[in-house]
């Protein structure tokens, strides 16, 4: 019976993407709530923390357990910080909400900002990727 319980937000997640993770542009498309086109200092945040968090989340059950944020490379006491309910798992829900992990990530806002106008295009955030996976290598 446990099982079933664990198992149903992994399949709640697979209906939303039956094979591969959304691309950037449907990422975008679903982080720019209002549909103008662009999206703003919340709104691209919260798409940069869950592009973070799926990274984090390696097994994609939709869930970052302590086990996975250490070896994405956080510590035991920033998880601890992020998972305020204490249930071992950190949610995409908690992770937007965490005031320490926006702190984190509105840096990269700025940084996608190119021209610091307050507001990301699909254009910035697709050069920003670019950016960003350059810099991994
Ligand atoms: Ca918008
Ligand atoms: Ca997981
Ligand atoms: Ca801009």
């Amino acid at each position: 019976m446990k099982a079933t319980m664990t198992l149903l937000p992994a399949l709640l997640l697979a209906g939303c993407a039956p094979t591969s993770s959304p691309s950037a542009e449907q990422k975008f498309q679903q982080a720019d709530k209002n549909g103008d086109g662009s999206v703003n200092r919340l709104e691209a945040t919260n798409l940069i923390i869950a592009d973070a968090f799926a990274m984090y989340d390696s097994n994609g059950d939709g869930f970052v357990t302590e086990v996975e944020y250490v070896a994405s490379g956080g510590t035991p006491e920033n998880f601890r910080k992020v998972n305020k309910s204490g249930s071992g798992q950190i949610s995409l829900e908690e992770a937007q909400t965490s005031p320490m992990v926006f702190n984190t990530f509105v840096v990269s806002f700025d940084e996608a900002d190119t021209n610091k106008d307050g507001q990301v295009t699909l254009a910035e955030y697709q050069s920003y990727l670019q950016l960003r996976d350059a810099a991994v290598r």
